[in-house]
């Protein structure tokens, strides 16, 4: 994993204690890295119209709020866009929870109102879901951005919600959390008053999960691995009557075991997202076919329907007929029908 090594940064134990640490997630282009800005108050990740993506891996940059919280935002690239492949997505997962390290504190669901809300964007929600597990929900808040597009268009913001059913899917998901950003605004007092019901939904999250970020067993390995190595780096330094070469050489050999290690938790990594690919086509595919029958089963009870609306109408005409048929003969015989 590309410059997965011990950071020379990266903060033990209880020096880290109290720093949040919020993941921005979503399809390319949505506006991740310009949310990121925003929260940051400063353009610290590349964030700039393009068909393909810009953000190509995940990418951490600090800040301290007025009251002196410190946050870490984690920016990612389109994860489970549609062409992405499986290998690259598991590297960029172990790659992000190596930077979160003690574990996530908010998922921030990024979806633009500009963009027509699909299904697919919808099951990149889900996937990551299933691949973390549904606990993962709780910790999810979506941004929707483009928020100048509604004023731009004189919509409402439900106007928006009620034209897809994806959005409502997402919504559901993500417990009902959400907030619209406008990343392009210049207007101060409007970057603050979202930017501050961005970071009280953050803290309600939080307040939720009873200040425990998200974290799971990749997460344990990860940071095992790092914190074995950080202490044997330091083991090797101490030692006295080693010349600088052998050293070196352990140290070679030391993080070689860690590059294994990380590499066997990649493979965690992308069999876990293969597993949760499989179900969830598996899934989907399971749906279709019930669609598909109860399409067909309404179909059939239609093509009854008519034939039944056919037949009473048959047999209408006939008692129409047969009526006029007994009206005629009755004329003719001198009766009278009314
Ligand atoms: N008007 C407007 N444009 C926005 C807003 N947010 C993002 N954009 C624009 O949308 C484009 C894409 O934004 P990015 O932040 O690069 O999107 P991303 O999700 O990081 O994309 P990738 O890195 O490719 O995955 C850029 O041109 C942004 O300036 C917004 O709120 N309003
Ligand atoms: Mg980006």
């Amino acid at each position: 994993m590309g410059g997965s090594t011990i950071d020379d940064d990266w903060e033990f134990g209880s020096a880290s204690d109290g720093v949040q640490t919020v993941v921005l997630f979503g399809r390319t282009g949505h506006g991740k890295s310009a949310t990121g800005n925003s929260i940051l108050g400063r353009k610290a990740f590349k964030s700039v119209a393009s068909f393909d993506g810009v953000t190509n891996t995940c990418e951490l940059q600090r800040t301290v709020l007025d009251d002196g919280q410190i946050i870490n935002v984690i920016d990612t690239p389109g994860l489970f866009d549609i062409l992405v492949k499986p290998e690259f997505i598991g590297k960029e997962i172990v790659r992000c929870i190596d930077m979160a390290k003690d574990g996530i504190h908010a998922v921030l669901v990024v979806l633009s109102i500009r963009t027509r809300i699909t299904k697919e964007e919808a099951s990149a929600i889900e996937t990551l879901q299933r691949f973390f597990g549904n606990k993962i929900s709780e910790y999810m808040i979506v941004v929707f951005t483009n928020g100048d597009y509604i004023e731009e268009n004189e919509e409402t913001f439900d106007d928006f919600l009620s034209r897809s059913e994806s959005v409502k899917a997402v919504l559901e998901i993500c417990g009902n959390r959400w907030v619209l950003f406008d990343n392009r605004t210049k207007d101060a007092a409007k970057k603050a008053e979202q930017l501050q019901q961005l970071l009280s939904l953050v803290k309600k999250v939080v307040m939720k999960n009873g200040g425990k970020p998200y974290s799971d067993e990749l997460f344990v390995e990860l940071k095992n691995g790092a914190l074995k190595l950080h202490d044997e780096a330091a083991e090797v330094n101490s030692f006295e009557g080693y010349s600088k070469e052998e050293k070196s050489q352990l140290e070679v050999q030391m993080y070689k075991t860690y590059e294994e290690h990380l590499k066997q938790i990649t493979e965690m990594v992308e069999t876990r997202l293969r597993e949760t690919t499989r179900r969830l086509e598996q899934q989907l595919a399971e749906e279709q076919a019930a669609r598909l029958k109860a399409e067909a089963t309404a179909q059939q009870a239609q093509i009854k329907s008519n034939d039944e609306i056919r037949k009473l109408r048959e047999h209408l005409e006939r008692a129409h007929r047969e009526t006029e048929e007994l009206r005629r003969h009755a004329k003719h015989g001198g009766c009278q029908i009314l």
